[in-house]
């Protein structure tokens, strides 16, 4: 259909959002359909979203229909088809976990209740904000009349780093890449998976052939991927984390590529033995906005401590907002 897609990008004066609005705005996510964009922030940084239109407005973009900006859930949330939920509360100075929890917490249930209220009825909800799994969780349970399966938290991120990574080391271009998966958490804990990814049809494993740089070079470098920018650039990845929200929303909506699938982190149906309910990283197909596990991966010893550590690190967390109420 030519209706404008309606977009919302919360957190959308930060880092991630400088170059999330462009691409979205120049047809990265929907191609030629205009697109309707509906920005959240938080009253102090209303300013410099401002700021932001302006350059919206000066790019001049054919697609981009229109422009809301405000800090009122209700508001900006009404009739939106995507919501793309970047902003979240970093972890501050002597702010303990719980802490962090908390305040994340007061964000995204009140978020998931705006959804709740006023999306449209086919919306999709995408979480990159951090801790973007249990946050991804919080909004969930507090938008009882949303399908669980319209959420998920972001770890496209990890899944093009995991690609990038072994592209390199074999020697290949990235497209000789296929069916890559991250398991479990976006966090050290993560478990990005060689033995179902391929290499021109070859299992990346036995490709690679080297245990040692799987397990002590490769896994650490995708999982502590983040850490490692931060100390480069002086600050955390915001375009690529940009380029793989784009990525990750494309899929859901327009589907995954044939003979190939993507990771997304999705709720629990305790398939690979995850506990049910938890939002956890998978193998999925995507296609019209829905997603399927991908059943029936052997999974040896190896993978499954990954995954189990993993996923545990994930029901502590589950715990924790449990006990502050949040879910
Ligand atoms: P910034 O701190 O630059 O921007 C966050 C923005 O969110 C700020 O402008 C802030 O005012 C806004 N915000 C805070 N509370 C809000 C609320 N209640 N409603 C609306 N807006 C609100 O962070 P940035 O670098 O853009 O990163 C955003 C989030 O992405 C962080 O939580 C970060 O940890 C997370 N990341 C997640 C990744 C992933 O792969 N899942 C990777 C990149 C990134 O680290």
């Amino acid at each position: 259909s030519s209706d404008p897609l309606k977009v919302a990008v919360t957190g959308a004066a930060g880092q991630i959002g400088y170059s999330l609005l462009f691409r979205l705005a120049s047809g990265a996510l929907a191609g030629d359909r205009p697109i309707e964009l509906r920005l959240l922030e938080i009253e102090p940084a209303l300013k410099a979203l401002e700021g932001v239109v302006m350059e919206l407005d000066d790019c001049a973009f054919p697609q981009l229909a229109g422009v809301q900006i405000g800090s009122d859930p209700e508001q900006i949330f009404d009739g939106v088809n995507l919501a793309l939920l970047v902003g979240a509360r970093p972890r501050g100075p002597g702010m303990e976990r719980g802490d962090l929890l908390e305040a994340n917490g007061a964000i995204f249930t009140a978020q998931g209740q705006a959804l709740n209220k006023v999306a449209a009825d086919d919306v999709r909800i995408g979480v990159t904000g951090n801790p973007a799994n249990t946050n991804a969780l919080i909004a969930m349970s507090n938008a009882p009349d949303i399908p669980q399966e319209r959420f998920s938290a972001l770890t496209r991120l990890d899944h093009n780093r995991a690609i990038s990574q072994l592209a390199a080391k074999v020697g290949a271009p990235v497209t000789s890449i296929k069916q890559m998966t991250i398991w479990g958490n976006h966090s050290a804990t993560q478990y990005p998976d060689l033995f179902h990814a391929t290499v021109d049809g070859k299992v990346a494993a036995e490709v690679v052939d080297d245990q040692d740089w799987l397990e002590n070079t490769f896994i650490p470098t995708v999982a502590k991927r983040g850490a490692a920018i931060i100390e480069a650039r002086g600050s955390s990845s915001a375009a690529s984390a940009a380029s793989a929200t784009i990525d990750a929303a494309h899929d859901w909506l327009f589907g995954s590529a044939d003979n190939d699938w993507v990771s997304m982190a999705v709720r629990s149906d305790g398939s690979y033995d995850v506990p049910e309910g938890l939002v956890s990283s998978f193998p999925v197909v995507t296609e019209d906005g829905d997603w399927t596990i991908v059943q029936g991966l052997g999974i040896d010893e190896f993978s499954r401590a990954r995954i189990d550590a993993s996923t545990a690190e994930l029901a502590e967390e589950r715990d924790a907002v449990k006990e502050l109420g949040l879910i």
